[in-house]
């Protein structure tokens, strides 16, 4: 061939080359920072989010420290109102929701047959804008006086409630940045959100219908319609309130005609859509796990996913079970208490489908079922304590008290959290090509499911005894030392099951057992491909037959109904060492064209921070963050997504 000479080329743009082309080796950091591969982008906000929920247990731990015995002074109120703030926001918007991002990234194109998403540089600056957010939420912890014990961080509970939400009664720049913090994580959430409804709608491989979809997919798509609808509804709010505390707006405050309740309005009409958010991600992980582990299909799936979309419908119409106590009246409670009961339904459809799935199957108590079957056990006890909130004259009672914290403890770490580990157990395989240890995630489920219980199933009676929530320290003849006690033991030995997946981690990592592809004898796409997958997913993007689509690569009915091998020996036996290695996988595919990496969504991310620090301490920044922005939009928009040939 030919060679021509190259056409000259500014500085600029050789420096643009220069960074592009380390970026290409990925071996190297900036291949990290500039990715655009969706399992990078996942395995960055597994990580990130996993830091940060040491992060928010850390606070947890030193609350229930705080409250182990009566009348303790270990933190003080002041530092107790911080910590929880921080603690709650740090679990719902820096753990829970990334943690269920990781999962849509790593999972949603292997399970639907595609090479990565629909806009991979979109999913970068999702990532980005999280972590900037989540590290500026932190950052407020500096903004008091260290040296002195004072922490700066929010101190108006992770709900930022009207008016204590106003600097009238959160004096320093601790609620600040907790709203232009949580800004930044809509923004990310946002661009999470449309990336993943296009590329569930647009890049399934053919043949793959909608029905024909696995059920996490189903709750990808319902969690972000869920998200793009709510993040405004709560991106409103908070600039109603960085207007109110930054620049003497009085949306909320009542002196000058502001209505606090507006406030929990807006904060609840985004607040319950956002429980689905955390719950539904992990109902699908664990409708995969369930089925693959009973060696069943899922039962009733079209009940599953109805159901799931009936929550979705329905999570928009019951913000005031949040609000019975403000004084709305019968009318508004009654018809909020309705829907409130109703919403109980699709939910008990789907425990019963799962119960459904485990009924007569062969089950095998493998770390992620054992985790899958404890998020439904606990998170069917959450869902009881649920109803009995939506009942009207039961809820006065339980208003403000530890009662409402066992509940959504109950809902969001019996529910959410075990099925998350769980989901790490089930798919760790996939990216590494080795098994977690299974004893040791056995004895992380075992302890971790005692100190969970052990810490929030005293909440309970601690609550009816009428503990209230957000206390600092109570009186000795209360009768609520026991059950503080209990609690704080129990959130201890949390801490400890935390420590045996870290290092159950660790060791899988580096010495763990070869799984081959396919070590559970899976259902869905994903276990068809190699594993660590190769950066291009699919050598050849498969065509869908069946919902469950390996499963009947792999099984046929015979005459008598009899699952059976299709070819005899061709089955994976479950557990079994890895076979021969797909060789005609593991060539080069040059044909295959993946998007190049790009330093231009991190640039853009860049920015945000500096625009809410401007926003706090001197509008200089504003515009130098602004200008970072636009750069990185521009180059974004104008560098070509592919290699130029
Ligand atoms: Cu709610």
């Amino acid at each position: 061939m030919a060679t021509l000479a190259p056409p000259r080329r500014s500085p600029l743009s050789q420096a643009l080359a220069g960074a592009r082309h380390m970026a290409e080796d990925t071996s190297t950091i900036w291949s990290w920072l500039a990715t655009v591969d969706h399992k990078r982008i996942g395995v960055l906000y597994g990580v990130s989010a996993f830091i940060f929920f040491l992060a928010g247990g850390i606070e947890a731990l030193l609350l229930r420290t705080q409250l182990v015995v009566p009348e303790n002074d270990i933190i003080g109120a002041d530092a107790f109102n911080r910590l929880f703030t921080m603690h709650g926001t740090t679990m719902v918007f820096l753990v829970v929701m990334p943690m269920s991002s990781a999962f849509f990234n790593l999972m949603v194109p292997l399970l639907i047959g595609a090479r990565d998403v629909a806009f991979p540089r979109l999913n970068a600056f999702s990532y980005w804008t999280f972590l900037a957010g989540g590290i500026f939420l932190n950052a407020s912890f500096f903004t008091g006086d260290l040296f002195s014990g004072e922490l700066g961080a929010p101190d108006g509970g992770w709900f930022g409630y009207a008016p204590l939400n106003l600097p009238e009664f959160t004096p320093g720049h601790g609620m600040d940045f907790w709203a232009l913090g949580l800004q930044m994580l809509g923004v990310a959430s946002l661009a999470g959100g449309f990336n993943f409804i296009v590329t569930i709608l647009n890049m399934r491989a053919p043949g793959m219908t909608l029905f024909r979809m696995p059920v996490f997919v189903w709750m990808t798509l319902v969690t972000s319609f869920l998200i793009i609808f709510a993040m405004p509804v709560i991106s409103v709010a908070l600039f109603e309130l960085t207007f109110d505390r930054l620049f003497d707006a009085n949306f909320f405050n009542p002196d000058a005609g502001g209505n606090p309740l507006l406030w929990q309005h807006m904060f609840w009409l985004f607040g319950h859509p956002e429980v689905y958010i955390l719950i539904l991600p992990a109902f699908g992980i664990i409708s995969e796990i369930i089925p693959t582990f009973s060696r069943k299909p899922l039962f009733g799936y079209p009940f599953v996913v109805f159901s799931g979309i009936a929550i979705g419908f329905m999570s928009w119409g019951v913000w005031v079970h949040h609000m019975y106590t403000t004084g709305l009246g019968t009318i508004a409670n009654s018809a909020f208490g309705v829907s409130t009961v109703l919403i109980a339904v699709p939910t008990g459809v789907k425990i019963f489908n799962w119960l459904g799935t485990l009924w007569g199957g062969s089950i095998r108590l493998r770390a992620p079922m054992m985790f899958a079957i404890g998020t439904v056990a606990m998170f069917t006890i959450g869902g009881l304590s649920g109803v009995t909130h939506s009942m009207v004259p039961s809820d006065y009672q339980q208003q403000d008290t530890y009662y409402v914290v066992a509940h959504f403890h109950y809902v969001l770490f019996g529910g959410a959290v075990f099925a998350l580990f769980g989901g790490i157990y089930y798919w760790f395989p996939k990216f590494t090509g080795k098994l977690m240890d299974d004893m040791l995630g056995q004895i992380q489920f075992w302890l971790l499911l005692i100190g969970f219980n052990l810490t929030f199933f005293p909440m309970h009676m601690s609550g009816l005894l009428g503990m209230p929530r957000r206390i600092y320290t109570y009186d000795s003849d209360m009768g609520w030392n026991l059950w503080n006690m209990l609690s704080t033991i129990g959130a201890f030995t949390i801490a400890v099951a935390v420590l045996v997946f870290m290092v159950n981690f660790v060791i899988s990592l580096r010495n763990g057992k070869a799984s081959g592809k396919d070590p559970w004898d899976g259902r869905t796409l994903e276990w068809s491909i190699p594993a660590p997958v190769p950066h291009y997913n699919f050598a050849q993007i498969p065509q869908v037959r069946h919902r469950d689509d390996f499963w009947h690569q792999k099984y046929q009915e015979d005459e008598e109904g009899n699952v059976v091998p299709i070819v005899a020996g061709a089955a994976i036996a479950p557990d079994a060492p890895p076979g021969g290695h797909d060789d005609h996988d593991e060539e080069e595919h040059h044909d295959i064209h993946l998007p190049s990496p790009s330093y231009f969504p991190l640039i853009a991310s860049l920015g945000f921070p500096l625009i809410a620090t401007g926003l706090i301490y001197d509008y200089a920044l504003v515009p130098v963050g602004a200008t970072l922005v636009l750069v990185g939009l521009f180059g974004w928009a104008m560098e070509p997504a592919t290699e130029e040939e």
